[in-house]
């Protein structure tokens, strides 16, 4: 597993974040708002990093990360911008599955603008915002990435840091399930398996168990599926009173747009969220025709060719048209 494979630029990202980690000292480490389960194990995993290099850092997100990841890493705390638990200025900062800077939420209000921003991330459509930039577009997870640096770095694999990158990996290829799932997938999950990881017992944790307000979302929202382009589109939307009525949060809805990217035939799986009266969060999911990665960046946002998504100013009715359109053309 050598990283000198993916070419000698890689091999220097990750060589100057090395330098990065051991030259400064409180570290500032970020992922994105509404973590899922590699950006919190990301950030979790640099934190062990930073712990075992005797560094001061702090873990931070926009909002609280949810209640099913402190698992993850239960001994340390990510704090919350929105709670203001964030305090000190830092000019050390360390993004993880951030494709692009605004990713971070608010939190960029705790960064001063000459901070040194150090980016591990492996999005396609990373606009390599760091100063130092590891990007590995071929990983499946940013965690895959974080093996490369803790590998070139020569720390040991431990059980907690072990368990951490295994949960990115787990979590982004939907259980090892997407197409994402690459033999390097494979072998670093082995070898994490190999230090005592139990990944039978975080596949229930962070795949099969679902809420009650998951649940309830689900039975209101597949009231809401629409085929278009003769059943190459499928879509499903729930409104905020929706949302209100199941009590749900943003980690109920996941896994939603699972339904119509599913159904037999579709090209392309579509949920609309609609966030206020006038905002719309589209997830876009493909079977593999369409770059909706693409689609995502027409509307301003982005992510990779089979899961994307964007936010639209507009009714769900006006969002659902766009975006529908806009499939369609790719679909042409
Ligand atoms: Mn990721």
């Amino acid at each position: 597993m050598n990283v000198s494979s993916q070419g000698a630029d890689y091999a220097g990202q990750i060589a100057a974040a090395n330098r990065f980690l051991r030259e400064h000292d409180h570290y500032l480490v970020v992922s994105h708002v509404n973590p899922d389960g590699d950006a919190a194990s990301s950030t979790y995993a640099v934190g062990l990093v930073l712990r075992k290099l005797g560094k001061s850092y702090t873990l931070v997100n926009e909002g609280a990360i949810p209640d099913k990841f402190h698992g993850i890493s239960s001994e340390q705390n990510v704090k919350s911008w929105k709670n203001g638990e964030l305090s000190d200025a830092y000019t050390y900062v360390i993004c993880v599955d951030c494709a692009d800077y605004s990713r971070v939420g608010e939190v960029q209000d705790g960064i001063a603008p000459e901070a040194h921003i150090l980016n591990i991330d492996h999005h396609a459509t990373n606009d390599r915002y760091g100063e130092i930039n590891v990007v590995r577009e071929d990983a499946a997870s940013t965690t895959e990435v974080l093996f490369d640096l803790i590998e070139q770095m020569g720390l040991e694999m431990d059980l907690p840091l072990a368990q951490c990158l295994y949960t990115g990996l787990l979590t982004d290829t939907g259980g090892f399930r997407y197409a994402n799932t690459s033999p390097r997938v494979l072998q670093i999950a082995s070898r994490l398996i190999g230090i005592g990881v139990n990944g039978s017992l975080l596949a229930e944790r962070y795949l099969e168990k679902i809420t009650l307000s998951h649940i309830e979302l689900l039975k209101r929202s597949l009231s809401t599926l629409k085929l278009h382009a003769n059943g190459k589109i499928a879509l499903l939307y729930v409104t905020t009173d929706d949302i209100a009525a199941s009590n749900a949060s943003d980690e109920d809805l996941e896994g939603l747009v699972n339904y119509p990217r599913n159904i037999d035939g579709v090209e392309v799986g579509l949920l609309f969220k609609q966030r206020a009266h006038d905002t719309v969060k589209v997830s876009f999911r493909s079977a593999g025709q369409v770059d909706v990665s693409l689609v995502a960046r027409s509307f301003g946002g982005g992510g990779h060719k089979r899961a994307s998504g964007c936010t639209i100013q507009g009714s769900i009715e006006e969002a659902i048209q766009q975006v529908v359109a806009e499939i369609e053309a790719a679909l042409a």
